[in-house]
């Protein structure tokens, strides 16, 4: 009798250690089984991917458009999005790529908010086995052999440049002043990002054969609304003679604020000052329309559905493209009016 009671209490405590694993010893499960993830691919994933995003900020509307399709694609393709924003601090970037690695992530992604001094998480996150892709602004590695991050988009930011330095040299000649002096006031992006390094490079490649335009202020203003008004306003009043024809702006946010600086100074944004940017911003359509901006390039910040494409592949263990381009266009004013109501963001 002994024996069948033992054996018994064997069995009981047997049953109890493998209904305790089935629920996952007490660790709070999913409640709903997890989805499947549908790539646009077709490809089905039956595990929860989780996905770790350290995003630049929310210095301006673009961003906050980038934020919104990236957060949005998440729920719509199933994916776990664990999203910090860093405040436009590098510090802030790494030390939440050392969480997603601690973590445990399926796959990283973040928008660098500078070029360089990435190297080091980079390699944790490869040594972690944890795939990174990088998003919208591009990274500089001391090494560019050393194979850190799987994949890159977002935009061209050095065609960028050349298409608002192709579209100012036909405008100016357009309105009859492309012969006399071009005299551009810059205001840049944040220092040592890629978007305002190639948006630079490339302006400068093409007004570099024209003399007569010179970049005669130049001065970053951290893609944002408000410092782009306040240097703006330093520019005007080192301006007596009233020299800037041509306001260059590395985005929409800082081409808002100077435009108020403009109109404070008791000049015509959009005719004293013949202004274009970067991003496409509904903002800047608004302003088009009221005449007071002359042209927005576009760069798409509606990134979220290829980032999560991507993701799903890399789970799935699919190839995925190491450089991935966004589409873009060109908005001059004429065409504010009907565009705008197509703008997503
Ligand atoms: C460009 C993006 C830039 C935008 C700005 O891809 O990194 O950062 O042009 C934003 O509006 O702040």
């Amino acid at each position: 009798m002994k024996r069948f009671s033992k054996l018994l209490a064997l069995l009981m405590a047997f049953v109890m250690i493998f209904a305790l694993a089935a629920c996952g010893g007490g660790k709070q499960e999913p409640t709903s089984s997890p989805q499947p993830t549908e790539s646009t691919t077709g490809q089905k994933t039956d595990k929860k991917i989780v996905l770790g995003f350290a995003q630049v900020g929310a210095e301006s509307e673009w961003r906050t458009a980038n934020t919104e399709s990236i957060q949005q694609a998440a729920k719509d393709f199933g994916i776990e999005l664990k999203f910090v924003d860093a405040q436009q601090k590098q510090e802030n970037q790494i030390q939440a790529i050392r969480s997603f690695i601690s973590q445990g992530v399926d796959v990283i992604a973040f928008a660098p908010v500078v070029e360089t001094g990435w190297d080091t998480v980079l390699r944790e996150a490869k040594d972690a086995g944890i795939p990174v892709i990088i998003v919208d602004r591009q990274v500089k590695l001391e090494n560019e052999d050393e194979d850190l991050y799987v994949a890159w988009m977002g935009s061209n930011f050095e065609q960028e440049g050349r298409d608002a330095a192709e579209w100012l040299i036909s405008y100016m000649d357009k309105i009859g002043k492309g012969d006399g002096p071009v005299n551009i006031a810059e205001l840049q992006g944040t220092v040592g990002s890629s978007a305002a390094v190639g948006r630079k490079k490339g302006f400068e490649e093409v007004i570099k054969n024209k003399p007569n335009y010179k970049i005669i202020k130049s001065q970053t203003a951290d893609f944002t609304r408000a410092k782009g008004q306040e240097v703006m306003e330093a520019f005007l009043k080192a301006d007596p003679n009233k020299e800037i024809n041509v306001l260059l702006a590395h985005n929409d946010d800082m081409a808002l604020g100077a435009i108020q600086a403009i109109e404070a100074a008791g000049r015509k944004p959009g005719e004293d000052i013949i202004i274009v940017s970067f991003d496409a911003v509904k903002g800047a359509f608004e302003a088009m329309i009221e005449g007071k901006l002359n042209c927005t390039v576009e760069c798409n910040p509606l990134l979220g559905p290829q980032l999560m494409e991507a993701v799903v592949k890399l789970v799935n263990g699919e190839p995925i493209e190491k450089i991935i381009y966004t589409k873009e266009g060109v908005f001059p004013a004429e065409v504010a009016a009907q565009e705008l109501p197509n703008r997503k963001y």
